[in-house]
């Protein structure tokens, strides 16, 4: 695939974001489409993003509990980037006018400190992070009827990241067992989904760890000051105006979002 195509399909992509459309997967007219290429036409589509003034505050890993692959039917994390403007805040109000088919689902959000790069170990992946937060990622994919299929058509989609809510407090991860912490997510007061930390990735630090050697993979690292969304531990949650979804996570507390039309 020429450089030309790459920006062709990232544009394609952002302007079916911009204007709440949606299209056929890349895949159906691409099938040689490769992760490498899908990543590419990822970076680019942030690269128009960038230009428009957005920041790059962090990024989000997708796919690391089973219990997201078997809803996706996909077999490997993936990531995505976040941008300043993706983000709502904690109690906040999202608009649900400016999405095409959105969901939510629980994350544990960590704070990078220091940063990180190529092969890290789990510790050197705790000593980097300063604190922990309960959050939400607000999903939404470019594809019609929500559908892809296959992990280069998400990827070039930014991995359907949509917008994010990371609470207002987050804890440091001294004395927190992180693969225990039991996750809530609840829609207008009735539990929806719930999970435990070690759901995500077996623990929710190896997925850091697994976003660094991705990153490499791409000749890229983890800045200092990045936000890492570790990936749901449950199934997503369809959005609908007026709801009020709250994640709990025990130990690091709780994070809340109102929907509005
Ligand atoms: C892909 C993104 C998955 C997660 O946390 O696992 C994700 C999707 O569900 O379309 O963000
Ligand atoms: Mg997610």
């Amino acid at each position: 695939m020429r450089p030309e195509q790459i920006n062709t399909l990232a544009r394609q992509l952002d302007s079916v974001r911009l204007e709440k459309r949606s299209v056929e997967r890349l895949t159906l007219e691409h099938p040689a489409l490769s992760l490498e290429q899908a990543y590419a036409i990822q970076e680019a589509g942030i690269a128009l993003r960038h230009a428009r003034g957005e920041r790059t505050v962090g990024l989000k890993m997708g796919l690391t509990s089973e219990a997201k692959r078997q809803q996706m039917g996909l077999d490997s994390p993936v990531f995505g980037e976040l941008t300043d403007a993706m983000q709502v805040k904690d109690r906040g109000v999202f608009r649900l006018g400016g999405s095409i088919h959105p969901k939510i689902e629980p994350e544990i959000a960590f704070e990078i400190g220091r940063p990180l790069s190529g092969k890290v170990s789990l510790e050197e992946a705790a000593a980097a992070c300063t604190r922990a937060f309960a959050a939400m990622e607000i999903l939404d994919s470019r594809y019609r009827d929500f559908k892809y299929f296959s992990l280069p058509d998400v990827v070039a989609d930014n991995s359907s990241s949509s917008h994010f809510v990371v609470a207002a407090e987050g804890r440091p991860l001294q004395g927190l067992s992180l693969e225990s912490l039991p996750i809530v997510m609840e829609v207008n007061g009735e539990t929806k989904q719930t999970a435990v930390g070690s759901a995500i990735s077996g623990h929710p630090l190896r997925s850091v760890v697994q976003l660094c050697e991705l990153l490499a993979q791409r000749g890229r690292s983890l800045p200092a000051g990045s936000i890492v969304l570790a990936g749901a531990a449950t199934v997503a949650e369809v959005l609908k105006p007026g709801d009020r979804v709250r994640t709990t996570i025990g130990g690091l507390g709780s994070v809340e979002v109102s929907v509005s039309a």
